[in-house]
């Protein structure tokens, strides 16, 4: 089983094009491994406990189960907004949640990884963490650029400082456990300077999970939000969905949570005798401005206002083929309008608008079924679907931007394929009506194949088309491997309809 998770995302304000990035993402990645046959699991939610979100609400004239009941249907909306298609949806107020902290925890602390100490550091509110003074840049936070707080109080605290070296073995042991490798080299040399014990809970305050063996402290909210994804898959309420479920095939975060993620979390889960996740995979930034984009400074982007512009496949297409999984990616609309216009509206479109056009004008869009595609102009186009076909796969590794590009070779090939084979002179030759019967069938048999690459990527998009193209069923219905490879168009009646993406102006 493909069970994928995003971060669970603190509900503070609306969900911003950073946040959904790696929330389409993981949709694209969830229906890539849906269409070739695997059972997924695709995991999303809030992160709804912690001061952070205890001071929003306060600052609303809120409760805190007010402030976030609020705030997630925004999270429920955009999410809907843009076609994501997650299995399941948790929030850390959930009592299925609440149980497995409570559980998790309990263990840690039965294995002897916990003791009382007074806790004095530097905390971030808008982290949620702590830092030591020399991680400060001019006195702030060196991810907010705002001061941080003295926080000092009796707290529980994890011996984290005993899972520096299996850590190390583990990850020796499983290279693709923190990808990419920059970001697992950069774990390595946090890890190799050694782990100081960590606090895990807090008294002063209330908005929280309680720990099972002290009523008077919450768990901090790290140490409750990351439980999460063992919550979803039934630890608590499910074990024998849990057993089939468990261990995660991938989480998947960005960079700024990676330590969250590849240290604290694997730490906790060999603390409590849990298997750890397969994979943790991290991404960049969006940059708006050369800054991160964040809720907290003013190169806020939300999707609505993008989706108003470019539709919800124009959104997703321009996140999935134009930012590489990895690095920081600058975001900037004139790069968005120009490869809308250039992938969408040209090559795509135009080449569904132009084949739809011919069925229509020469064959009243009633397409006949042919013997083959053997001619060499057609097995062109037979290699080009077999490499998108074979591209596909980086939809499964986070390589979204390869398996569009190899797409985009075969609708490439097939608009070189009609100006090679000019149907419409053909036309204009009663002695040629099987050849135009030939190239029309190899045309429509490319954006067939295409409808069904594209559909991880532009589900709307790939089910309009579809139906253009007058078949039945879905484009992402059956297995991949049968349904994605080129073969004969079948006979069928096709309607042109609406081009699929009008060219926007600059
Ligand atoms: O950290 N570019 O929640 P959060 C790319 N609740 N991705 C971005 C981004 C940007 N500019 N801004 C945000 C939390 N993200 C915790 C997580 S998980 C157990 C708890 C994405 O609402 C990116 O995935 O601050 C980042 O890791 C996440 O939003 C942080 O979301």
């Amino acid at each position: 089983m493909i069970y994928l998770t995003t971060p669970i995302y603190y509900p503070n304000d609306r969900p911003h094009i950073g946040t959904a990035y790696t929330t389409v993402v993981a949709d694209a990645t969830a229906r890539y491994w849906r269409l070739v046959g695997e059972e997924v699991y695709a995991l999303t939610g809030t992160d709804e406990h912690g001061l952070k979100i205890a001071l929003a609400a306060e600052s609303h004239g809120m409760t805190p189960q007010e402030w976030v009941d609020h705030i997630v249907t925004g999270f429920h909306e955009a999410w809907d907004l843009l076609d994501l298609s997650f299995d399941d949806f948790i929030r850390t107020t959930e009592a299925r949640h609440r149980d497995t902290v409570r559980d998790v925890l309990q263990r840690m602390h039965d294995n002897g990884d916990t003791y009382l100490s007074r806790y004095e550091g530097l905390y971030c509110v808008s982290c949620e963490a702590y830092y030591t003074e020399s991680e400060l840049i001019d006195g702030n936070c060196p991810q907010h650029g705002k001061p941080v707080q003295i926080h000092a109080e009796e707290n529980w605290f994890f011996r984290l400082s005993r899972y520096a070296q299996p850590l190390l073995d583990h990850i020796a042991a499983n290279p693709d456990f923190i990808i990419p490798e920059t970001r697992r080299n950069e774990v390595v040399g946090f890890l190799e300077q050694g782990l100081d014990d960590i606090s895990m809970s807090r008294a002063s305050l209330t908005w929280g999970v309680p720990l099972p063996w002290d009523e008077s402290q919450v768990a901090y909210v790290w140490f409750d939000a990351l439980i999460n994804y063992v919550s979803a898959a039934g630890y608590s309420d499910d074990p024998a969905r849990f057993a089939r479920q468990w261990p995660a095939w991938a989480h998947l975060v960005g960079k700024d949570i990676l330590r969250f993620h590849a240290v604290y979390w694997p730490a906790m889960l060999m603390s409590a005798g849990i298997p750890l996740p397969r994979q943790i995979a991290a991404h960049g930034w969006l940059l708006v401005g050369g800054e991160k984009m964040s809720k907290s400074n003013a190169t806020q982007i939300l999707p609505e206002e993008l989706v108003a512009v470019f539709g919800v496949d124009g959104y997703r297409y321009h996140f999935l083929r134009d930012v590489s999984f990895g690095p920081d990616s600058g975001f900037s609309w004139e790069g968005m309008v120009e490869r809308f216009n250039a992938d969408l509206a040209n090559d795509l479109g135009n080449l569904a608008n132009r084949t739809l056009n011919i069925a229509e004008s020469y064959r009243q869009g009633q397409v006949p079924a042919v013997a083959d595609h053997s001619a060499p102009e057609e097995q062109v186009l037979v290699a080009a679907a077999a490499g998108a076909l074979e591209a596909m796969a980086g939809f499964g590794e986070f390589r979204s931007k390869n398996a569009l590009e190899g797409v985009w070779r075969l609708f490439g090939a097939a608009n070189a394929f009609l100006e090679a084979t000019a149907p419409w002179h053909l036309a204009k030759d009663p002695a040629a009506a099987t050849r135009l019967d030939q190239v029309l069938n190899a045309a429509l048999e490319a954006l067939r194949v295409g409808a069904i690459l594209i559909s991880p990527a532009m589900p709307g998009t790939a089910a309009r088309l579809w139906s253009m193209l007058g078949l039945p069923g879905a484009p992402d219905e059956g297995p991949l491997a049968e349904t994605g490879v080129f073969g004969v168009f079948p006979a069928s009646t096709v309607i042109k309809g609406e081009p699929l993406f009008p060219r926007l102006e600059t």
